[in-house]
């Protein structure tokens, strides 16, 4: 049997999956219908009822360190998110729904840049402010069927409710081994959202699907973050380290990152349901260029506020601001493998702003064992004031072969 990593045995069929909210009479395939027209392609219905079973697990999660990072994953936070009806004293049901993001990268060109990657969902327009306008349209058409005001209350990745319980027992998706939401025809490249609303409508069933013995995506997983079946430990994580963590990224992870500088999607592309998953044509997940797919690393690791600004405005990736992604882009170049990577190194060593992007420069350097590494290392020593920097100096050069 699988266990966590403190050793807690792993519940097999988490009991909130498989509730069965009593049926209330009232048909609400128009609510999915109303939903295509708002541009909401998937939605499916579930009840207010607790997620029986969900506060334990999430409480379990807590205590492992599993949430470590996050500020606001407290007991008390977990407590509310795992009941629905405490958030809302009026609500009867709620509606998850759900934005297909998935589609094929650009073309790169042959131009010998070398790039990092940004997660899938990170491409196009923020995706919180893409659902919310659409999940408020919906809103009012409901409200305009309904022929009665109707309260509502919409949530998008917020700490009050666990978006992929709602998705899982309304049979939106089924849980991945990944911990994602595997939705039918879209894999787990959709992003989630729910309505809490005063109206009853009769609830979907949990789909009776699951990933059977395979385990592609814990062996992928570059930082073996998974670690068990439906357990994710978040500080190994490379999606929270490139984008939640504001401080230094973990030595012992920075060599396991490969060249993702926001995000990661290895488990999502290891799944074998991807290979079926339809490409969107949502105009809200199209990248306005290539370097929000794939920019160029030298680019990052030295690019003006202005720059970051004008080419992330609007996308998800602010979230990690500039010091952040150029942070990620100077370990992507330490672990590119490209001797092309040490002039740009040394160049952000030397002068970026940012003692955060100086001294994870520094570690970078440390992969070229050639003589222009230790160079500018040294001449930085000398130089630069700040311990922590200076720290990931002295090692970075003990690391190096004299
Ligand atoms: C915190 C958080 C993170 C953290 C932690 C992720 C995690 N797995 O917990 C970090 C920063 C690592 C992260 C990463 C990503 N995230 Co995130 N994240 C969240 C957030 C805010 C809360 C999730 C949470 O409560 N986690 C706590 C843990 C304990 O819950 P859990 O992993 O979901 O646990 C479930 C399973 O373990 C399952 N389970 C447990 N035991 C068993 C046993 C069986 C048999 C079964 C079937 C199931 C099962 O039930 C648990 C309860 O839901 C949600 C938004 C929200 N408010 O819900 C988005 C959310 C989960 N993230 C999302 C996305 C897109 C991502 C990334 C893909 C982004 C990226 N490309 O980098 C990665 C995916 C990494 C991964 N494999 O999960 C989407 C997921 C969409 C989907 N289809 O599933 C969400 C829902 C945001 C949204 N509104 O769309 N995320
Ligand atoms: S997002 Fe990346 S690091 Fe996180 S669990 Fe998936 S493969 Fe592992
Ligand atoms: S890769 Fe395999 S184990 Fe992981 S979510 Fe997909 S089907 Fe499940």
């Amino acid at each position: 049997m699988a266990t966590s990593s403190t050793n807690k045995p792993l519940r097999v069929a988490p009991i909130w999956l498989r509730e069965a909210p009593s049926a209330r009479g009232v048909d609400s395939a128009w609510v999915r219908e109303l939903a295509r027209d708002c541009g909401i392609e998937v939605a499916a219905i579930t009840g207010p009822e607790p997620f029986a079973g969900l506060e334990t697990h999430l409480h379990d999660r807590i205590e492992d360190g599993h949430l470590e990072g996050f500020d606001w994953y407290i007991p008390e936070r977990a407590t509310v998110s795992a009941s629905p009806d405490q958030l809302h004293s009026t609500v009867r049901s709620i509606v998850s729904v759900g934005l297909p993001y998935y589609r094929t990268p650009p073309d790169i060109p042959n131009d010998g840049a070398v790039r990092g990657k940004i997660a899938r969902y990170a491409w196009g327009r923020d995706y919180h402010k893409v659902l919310k306008q659409r999940m408020t349209r919906l809103r009012e058409r409901i409200q305009e069927r309904a022929g009665r005001p109707v309260e509502a209350r919409l949530l998008v990745d917020t700490a009050r409710i666990v978006d992929r319980a709602v998705a899982g027992r309304s049979g939106l998706g089924w849980y991945g081994k990944h911990t994602c939401i595997i939705v039918p025809g879209h894999s787990s490249w959709v992003l989630l959202g729910e309505l809490l609303l005063d109206l009853d409508l009769e609830p979907d069933v949990p789909l009776d699907k699951n990933c059977g013995r395979c385990r592609s995506c814990l062996d992928r997983c570059p930082t073996q973050a998974i670690v068990a079946p439906y357990q994710l430990d978040s500080t190994k994580c490379i999606s929270f380290q490139t984008i939640e963590q504001s401080g230094s990224i973990p030595r012992e992870l920075r060599p396991l990152m490969r060249n993702w500088v926001y995000g990661c999607d290895e488990c999502q592309e290891a799944c074998p349901y991807t290979g079926a998953a339809q490409e969107t044509f949502d105009a809200a997940f199209e990248p306005a260029s290539l370097r929000n797919v794939a920019p160029e690393l030298d680019w990052l690791v030295s690019m003006t506020e202005e720059e970051f600004r004008a080419t992330y405005r609007g996308t998800p990736v602010p979230r990690t601001k500039r010091r952040g992604l150029a942070r990620n882009a100077a370990i992507a170049l330490g672990n590119c493998d490209d001797e092309r990577a040490v002039e740009p190194l040394a160049g952000a060593l030397t002068s970026h702003d940012e003692a955060l992007v100086r001294g994870h420069a520094a570690w970078a350097l440390s992969r070229f064992p050639g003589r222009e590494a230790r160079r500018a290392l040294e001449q930085a020593r000398a130089r630069d004031t700040d311990e922590f920097v200076l720290d990931e100096i002295n090692r970075a050069l003990e690391a190096l072969p004299v």
